[in-house]
């Protein structure tokens, strides 16, 4: 057996590794090419990504969101170079991915480069081929889709049974279910032919049951997502507490799926700023710890969007095994927070839980958004194995590469069975 024993060769090892490691991306907004315009990508779309936008308004004092709004893409992506790239340095960490990734695509020479040699570059692609390329570059085996059946775009083409490249994989995303049964979810269901009252009454319970089952198996989803906001609790005599309890923990249990719950958005604080709009609070974790005592059959996959709550979430995953906490999500997605949460994770879970997920919205994102994190996991990684080689287990290099394996895609596929 050949172990690691100086830092340097450890080093190496990681740096091999990290590089070759197939990413599983377990929760992004891309899509495969039979969503048409769904599927977002190239310059334009990086530029006018709902990070960058909220930078964008930081930087214009005298901007107003109805007359931003009302520019066209390519106005607006023109707007946004101009302020947060050419008029100030681009060092937050959505301006530099944007760079990241036109660096890692080839474009050489970027600073004597205008935004139309930019366009002109990305013009002479195709986007099948560029699928190939991003998911080369950012070393991606699969990606799971988010998928929406109350979005109207997106449910037209699930309707026509699209083929779907297998590195596609999908998610059942019911946000209006839970956050707007009477104004949003209960009429579209009932205009879909499902007997349901917004009092519950009659066939509902079973109508929302089948509805979902019905979905989870058309997409052939991996997980069924919520994003909930922070005040969040669990019970409680509400519509959404009634259809967690008699919808949600039910039928994902009876399709062996587990629940994802991504906790802590405060929708729209500021509403002028649209999909830029949302903020983040710290949420009670009571309702969590509910949830996983009283339903042991369920499996819960959880990301929560506030720093403060990231210690708590993995004391709770040390008492529950049907917890697995992912992903350093939206404003956490940051090199200073992902080093914290990695090492914190790393020190209480172990390699039981998931790294990292992208979010990316558009295509191109996948690049940037594995190229930063993977720079950040291999440095604690690094730090984690040198202190484990201080205090007398060497370790192997397969025994290294199987870690990895695991981290970016093995618990994950563990753990939805
Ligand atoms: O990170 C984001 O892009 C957010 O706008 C949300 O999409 C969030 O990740 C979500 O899935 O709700
Ligand atoms: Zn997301």
């Amino acid at each position: 057996m050949q172990y690691i024993e100086s830092g340097a060769d450890l080093q190496q090892h990681l740096n091999r590794l990290t590089n070759e490691v197939k990413i599983i991306d377990i929760h992004t907004h891309i899509y495969d090419t039979p969503f048409n315009e769904l599927l977002l990508w190239g310059i334009d779309e990086l530029i006018n990504y709902h990070y960058l936008i909220a930078e964008l308004f930081r930087k214009s004092p005298h901007l107003s969101p109805e007359t931003f709004w009302a520019m066209s893409k390519s106005t607006q992506a023109e707007m946004i170079w101009e302020t947060l790239f050419l008029n100030h340095s681009p060092l937050s960490e959505a301006c530099r991915g944007v760079i990241t990734v036109l660096s890692q695509l080839g474009l050489q020479d970027l600073r004597t480069k205008s935004l139309d040699d930019i366009r002109a570059f990305f013009a002479q692609k195709n986007v099948a081929d560029y699928i190939n390329e991003v998911f080369r570059l950012a070393n991606i085996k699969t990606v799971v889709m988010t998928n929406d059946p109350f979005d109207e775009k997106e449910r037209r083409v699930w309707l026509q049974s699209p083929k779907i490249d297998a590195r596609f994989q999908t998610s059942l995303r019911i946000d209006p279910l839970l956050m707007q049964w009477e104004s949003v979810a209960c009429p579209q269901l009932q205009a879909w032919n499902y007997q349901v009252a917004a009092d519950f009454s009659g066939n509902t319970i079973n109508e929302i049951r089948r509805f979902l089952s019905e979905w989870l198996t058309r997409l052939n989803a991996l997980y069924l997502a919520v994003s909930l906001p922070p005040d969040f609790t669990f019970p409680e005599a509400s519509p959404r507490g009634k259809i967690i309890q008699e919808c949600i923990l039910p039928v994902c249990q009876k399709h062996h799926v587990p629940w994802a719950l991504m906790i802590g958005v405060k929708k729209l604080i500021n509403p002028d700023l649209k999909l830029a709009g949302d903020g983040v609070g710290k949420a009670d974790l009571t309702a969590l710890e509910t949830l996983v005592r009283r339903y042991p059959q369920n499996k819960f996959l959880v990301t929560l969007l506030s720093r403060e709550n990231q210690h708590e979430l993995c004391v709770l995953a040390r008492k529950f095994n049907n917890l697995l906490p992912f992903g350093c999500w939206w404003f956490l997605n940051n090199p200073s927070i992902i080093e914290e949460m990695t090492r914190e994770r790393l020190e209480l879970l172990g390699l039981g839980f998931i790294p990292q997920h992208s979010d990316a919205r558009v295509l191109d994102q996948l690049i940037y958004k594995w190229h930063h994190s993977k720079i950040i996991i291999k440095k604690i990684l690094f730090e984690k194995y040198a202190d484990l080689l201080s205090a007398g287990w060497p370790v192997t290099p397969d025994e290294l590469e199987r870690d990895l394996q695991n981290l970016f895609g093995g618990v994950f596929t563990d753990f939805i069975g």
